[in-house]
This record gives C-alpha cells, sequence and structure tokens, in this order.
C-alpha cells in the first residue's frame, strides 16, 4: 500500500507557450520533453495555432486574463520548480509573465524568444523586443535565441553577421540585458557543422555537431528549451543544464530520422531520445 510518506515529490515545470495542434513544436513539444526527462509538466496557453507538419493554418491568441488565471492557477498549487517560456506574442503578455514571475519569487527561468517564423521573418512589435529585453531577459537563468532572433534583439542586421564570431558577438551583447547564461543557437547558418554558442559571463563554450540530414526538423528550438528547463528544475547548473539539453536534442533528433509524420517537416522523435 501507498502511504503518504513512501509519495515522491516530482520536480514541476511550467511552460507558457502555444499550442500546435500537430504536437511537433509549442506546448505539445514541452510536454513530451518533459515526459522523457521523468519531470512533471504543467502549461499556461497563449495561442492556440491549428497546425500541422506542412504549415500554420489559423492562429488564436488567448485573452490576457484567461492566460494570467492559468499562470496563476499552476503557480499557487503546483509550485513549480522551473519556469519556461515559448510564443507569448504581445507585449502586454511579456509583461504579465514577467510580473507574474517576480511576485512568484526566484524561480530558475527559461526564455525561449520565439520572434521570427521559419522564413526569419519577425512575427512580433518592436513593443515586444523591447518588453524581453527590459522585463524578462533581467530575470531570465537562461535565453535561447536563434541567429535570427538574436540579431533582432540587439538590432543588427543578419546579412552583416554572418561571420565565425557573429554567435560570439551577439551572445555578449544579449547578456548585457541581464540574463545569467546565453545560448546563440547557430543550427540557421547554412553548412554541414552547426555551432551553438553559450556564454555565461565568464567563458564561451562552442557546442559543435555535423548536422544530420534532416531538413529543416520540427520543434528543435522548443524541444531544446524545454530540456534546459527540465535540467534545471532537477538541479542541475545552468551550463550543465545547456549541454545535457543538446545532447537529448541530438538523440532525439537522430531518432527522428528513422520515422516520417505528415507530408511536411519531420518533427523530434522526444520518445525515443529518452534520457
Ligand atoms: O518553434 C517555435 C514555436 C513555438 N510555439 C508554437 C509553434 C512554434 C513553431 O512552430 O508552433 C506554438
Amino acid at each position: 500500500m501507498t502511504t503518504q510518506k513512501s509519495r515522491n515529490l516530482p520536480f514541476r515545470v511550467l511552460s507558457i507557450g502555444g499550442s500546435d495542434s500537430g504536437g511537433s513544436a509549442g506546448i505539445q513539444a514541452d510536454l513530451k520533453t518533459y515526459e522523457a526527462h521523468g519531470v512533471f509538466g504543467t502549461t499556461a496557453l497563449t495561442v492556440v495555432t491549428a497546425q500541422n507538419t506542412i504549415g500554420v493554418q489559423q492562429a488564436f491568441p488567448l485573452p490576457i486574463d484567461l492566460i494570467e488565471a492559468q499562470i496563476e492557477s499552476v503557480l499557487s498549487d503546483i509550485r513549480p520548480h522551473t519556469i519556461k517560456t515559448g510564443l507569448l506574442g504581445r507585449a502586454e503578455v511579456v509583461g504579465l509573465v514577467a510580473e507574474k514571475i517576480k511576485s512568484y519569487g526566484p524561480v530558475p527561468l527559461v526564455v525561449d524568444p520565439v520572434l521570427v517564423n521559419g522564413k526569419g521573418d519577425l512575427i512580433v512589435s518592436p513593443e515586444t523586443l523591447d518588453a524581453y529585453r527590459e522585463q524578462l531577459f533581467p530575470l531570465a537563468t537562461v535565453i535561447t535565441p536563434n541567429l535570427d532572433e538574436a540579431a533582432r534583439l540587439v538590432g543588427k542586421s543578419v546579412r552583416a553577421l554572418q561571420r565565425q564570431d557573429a554567435l560570439h558577438m551577439l551572445a555578449l551583447d544579449l547578456r548585457g540585458f541581464g540574463p545569467q547564461v546565453v545560448v546563440v543557437k547557430g543550427g540557421h547558418i547554412p553548412g554541414d557543422q552547426i555551432g551553438d554558442v553559450v556564454y555565461d559571463g565568464a567563458d564561451f563554450l562552442k557546442i559543435q555537431v555535423t548536422r544530420l540530414p534532416i531538413e529543416n526538423p520540427h520543434g528543435v528550438g522548443c524541444t531544446f528549451a524545454s530540456a534546459v528547463a527540465a535540467n534545471l528544475a532537477q538541479g542541475a547548473i545552468p551550463r550543465m543544464a545547456v549541454m545535457a539539453a543538446h545532447a537529448y536534442l541530438q538523440s532525439a533528433l537522430k531518432a527522428a530520422l528513422k520515422w516520417k509524420v505528415g507530408e511536411g517537416r519531420t518533427p523530434v522523435n522526444h520518445h525515443a531520445g529518452r534520457v
């Protein structure tokens, strides 16, 4: 018989972000990643999308008071060990999330700034960029922009940045906004090697891997950031959380080579990447 004493207390994470009905990215990718890491995932939805492997057919932003109510429901009862943000969209949502986190108290926070679409076009307003820089980044343990997002956040053009040291320069600038650790992801830079740069204010770390033969896999950014959150929830220090998340993503991508889901982009295989 299970007694009160022998029950365990799982590590718990809250993801604040959008729903991808196709199950590859967004909140769905986050929850699958949490399952693979053995942590208890909870969610606050910001946007509901009608989406599949081919594209986004519709998107509906949820009312701000419903977003707030979801966050309050989870924070007040489940008491997550770590919070992760994905697609927030509007500046007022970024501001709300920052306020809620501040009143919850110090908590490891992973911010994946979802700012551009697959083509590299900005999908948020300049006010949203300001809100990220001024309100959310100062609270963040780890931020995980890709090259396009990092460039938009520091106000540089990507074309001027396609150099070897571009990621390092961006990471340095982004750390000035206050996060403990910056990861700038280089997966969108063409080439058979992919390099991500990690900067913690003291050292730069470059994580380099050979690109796997999957064209434009879906859910990579969400999976990586939520794996970082799962590792932080379990007590990893930020640099280790990032390294382990990178390894998890690689195994989940390798496992995706073996499957086909839908007619479009290949989803990450979260289960097969189980840690
Ligand atoms: O990968 C960024 C992302 C985040 N959130 C939602 C998404 C996507 C990309 O498809 O659909 C809901």
